[in-house]
């Protein structure tokens, strides 16, 4: 018997600066309702999907920061969400802002729990690489303040055994670190689930918009193909309060294969059977990954940044 999932791919177009949370949590809940129909036992939802982006606007008041951010999940505005999922028998991964204390300390996070077939919490990822900048850059056409609301994330890259398989998650930017799939990869994962919010114009390097919609793709198959595992990358796309961002939601086979991808920029599902087993196949008879690995023999050392060349020690 293979260990077959199927897994629907939820995709939001734009929220509106003005939109409530209500009215998007309705969204989430029609994609669901679609996801049960469509015999669905897991669907995974974008980045900081129960807002618009906001982390474009500069606010110095931290209390109107606050009210992007969730203090409790489920809370008023998404117990229905769980209510229906676990109703219907489908889990689904979810991103958000998580405002919680921590020793006494309020912390804000980028993060993205996954809840099983049941309701039940199976884990929570917190946003490791946080892009853009911390003040105000009044010359760029729209802001990405990630640095300036979020905390690095301190949960790691945790597995979890979860929808008879081992699987993980990340978030948007986290997809273009190798490290990201690398300590995931390493514990065996077989599906990583990821939301994104990508914005086409990136102002530090404008010659790379152009690419904007090849890289995503590349560091997601390349990332599935070098850890013979199951990505499920869903954006929130289209142009969100003036900004344009991309779309191609989709999911990619451990063998690297795009087995399905969105064809708009709004709210749509899409639904691919995943074999966990192919994991299995490739972790063991094609790469032998216990056997052909040799980090003893790549030469390299860990610093405090992460992995650096021996070469580059003075
Ligand atoms: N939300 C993100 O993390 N966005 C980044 C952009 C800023 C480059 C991304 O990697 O898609």
């Amino acid at each position: 018997m293979t260990r077959s999932l199927t897994i629907g791919a939820a995709q939001l177009g734009p929220i509106a600066r003005g939109e409530g949370r209500e009215a998007v949590v309705e969204r989430l809940l029609a994609l669901l309702r679609q996801a049960a129909a469509r015999d669905c036992k897991l669907v995974v939802f974008p980045e900081l999907a129960l807002t618009t982006f906001f982390p474009r606007y500069f606010m110095e008041d931290q209390a109107e920061v606050d009210t992007w951010f969730e203090a409790e999940m489920p809370n008023n505005s998404t117990q229905v969400l769980f209510d229906e999922a676990r109703r219907l028998g489908i889990g689904f991964y979810l991103g958000y802002a998580e405002l919680c204390v921590e020793n006494g300390q309020t912390r804000h996070f980028n993060t993205a729990i996954l809840v099983d077939e049941a309701g039940n919490l199976v884990g929570k990822y917190r946003k490791v690489h946080l892009p853009g900048h911390a003040e105000n850059e009044p010359e760029r056409p729209f802001q990405h303040l990630e640095k300036r609301y979020f905390e690095p994330g301190n949960l790691g890259f945790p597995v979890f055994q979860a929808f008879d398989g081992i699987v993980g998650m990340c978030i948007c930017n986290d997809r273009r670190w190798p490290e990201t799939y690398r300590v995931m990869g390493m514990q065996g994962v077989e599906l990583i689930m990821l939301g994104y919010n990508t914005p086409r114009y990136f102002a530090p390097a404008p010659d790379l918009n152009r690419m904007a919609d090849f890289h995503n793709h590349l560091v997601l198959q390349a990332g599935a193909y070098q850890n013979g595992s199951w990505v499920v990358a869903v954006a929130k796309a289209g142009e969100e309060e003036g900004c344009d961002l991309i779309g191609e939601s989709c999911i990619v086979a451990p063998t690297g294969e795009i087995v399905t991808q969105c064809q708009t920029l709004g709210d749509e599902l899409i639904v691919a059977s995943c074999d966990l087993d192919l994991c299995t196949m490739l972790h063991t008879k094609r790469w032998d990954f216990a056997g052909n690995r040799e980090p003893e023999h790549y030469g390299l050392i860990t610093g405090s940044k992460g992995v650096v060349s021996p070469f580059d020690q003075s």
